[in-house]
């Protein structure tokens, strides 16, 4: 497959070229693209080197894939000029998310709705993938009626100028550009990414519009907080789910131990729970700290953690990939 992926000196880009690398997807032609200041350089995959181009070369060499990290502008301009070549994007911004006509894919819950005519594909917010991989079979057995989600997210998620101020930050150094409008080290922000409506954050209102579209169910309610902490491995996210109907706690933990891509880490009298600085490098989504929520009944409490550039990212878009491959979609 001839794949490009535009982007691909970003954080998220250079792990999407390492997974692609790692679970040896067909790719027999790689056509990295990627800002003006890079083209020319030259990227190593699979041990061979591969010249970064421009958008423009990448669109006249038609690749069957384009995997997109490259911000939602760059995205809203090039996916369809791709998809008018023939190209299926899997785009990894926020731009064709909530779009009626384009689906929202994490692949173990509903990759199944994919077409031939899907030609761009949108994949989810980071702190959205983790979430819905625990809630979605808790959701087809027990019916979700409220979540409420608190994140504790990695500076990964804002990109390496916010990864370069934490660890100025923590040596001291006064001199770094701050990607934050405050000091993130020894800090907690609640605020990821700008302030939208009825003072939200846009990472909030992600949290809570995608989930519904990927599970296909719009009768359960959301809301989320999200706080940006000095932390690189990963997001973690404190979550309440009330069902519609009782649940027994170890069906509970027997049914995300059952479901693919997940990993429980549950067991508290060794001190065994999911932390981000384990899950780095890491494909599966981490629940643990599973308990009943004893205020409420039918109410759950449960600690969600994933690598965001992985599962939350780069893997969730290769796996769609891969799906479009082995379903003959592409
Ligand atoms: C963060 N979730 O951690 C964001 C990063 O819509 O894909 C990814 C933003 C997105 O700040």
């Amino acid at each position: 497959m001839k794949i490009a992926v535009v982007g691909a000196t970003g954080m998220v880009g250079q792990i999407m070229l390492k997974v692609l690398e790692e679970r040896n997807f067909p790719v027999t032609e790689l056509i990295p693209v990627a800002s003006e200041k890079s083209i020319g350089k030259k990227i190593t995959f699979k041990g061979n080197e591969f010249e970064i181009v421009s958008m423009q070369d990448a669109l006249d060499r038609k690749p069957e894939i384009a995997m997109f990290s490259a911000g939602g502008t760059t995205s809203l301009e090039f996916a369809p000029k791709f998809a008018a070549v023939g190209t299926i994007v899997i785009d990894n911004s926020s731009a064709w998310r909530m779009v009626a006509d384009k689906k929202l894919i994490v692949p173990e819950i509903n990759a199944h709705v994919l077409t031939k005519e899907d030609k761009i594909i949108a994949n989810p917010n980071c702190s959205t993938i983790q979430l819905v991989m625990v809630l979605h079979p808790l959701n087809q057995k027990y019916d979700v009626k409220r979540v409420i989600v608190s994140t504790y997210q990695s500076v990964t998620g804002t990109g390496k100028n916010a990864v370069d101020q934490l660890n100025a930050e923590v040596i001291g150094n006064k001199d770094v550009a701050k990607v934050y409008p405050y000091e993130i080290f020894k800090n907690a922000l609640p605020q990821c990414d700008v302030f939208a409506e009825d003072d939200y954050t846009k990472e909030e209102i992600k949290l809570m519009t995608e989930p519904k579209k990927i599970l296909g169910d719009d009768t359960f309610n959301i809301t989320a907080t999200a706080v940006r902490v000095p932390v690189q491995g990963g997001h973690s996210e404190s979550v309440n789910i009330e069902f519609e109907n009782d649940f027994d706690l170890d069906e509970v933990k027997a049914i995300l131990a059952e479901t693919p891509g997940v990993t429980v880490l549950d067991d508290v009298k060794n001190n065994i729970y999911p932390m981000p600085l384990y899950s780095e490098g890491k494909d599966e989504v981490f629940v643990g700290r599973i308990r009943k929520d004893l205020s409420q009944p039918k109410t759950l409490n449960l600690w969600i953690v994933a690598d965001n550039l992985r599962k939350g990212a780069a893997t969730n878009a290769v796996q769609i990939a891969e799906y479009l491959y082995h379903n003959k979609l592409v």
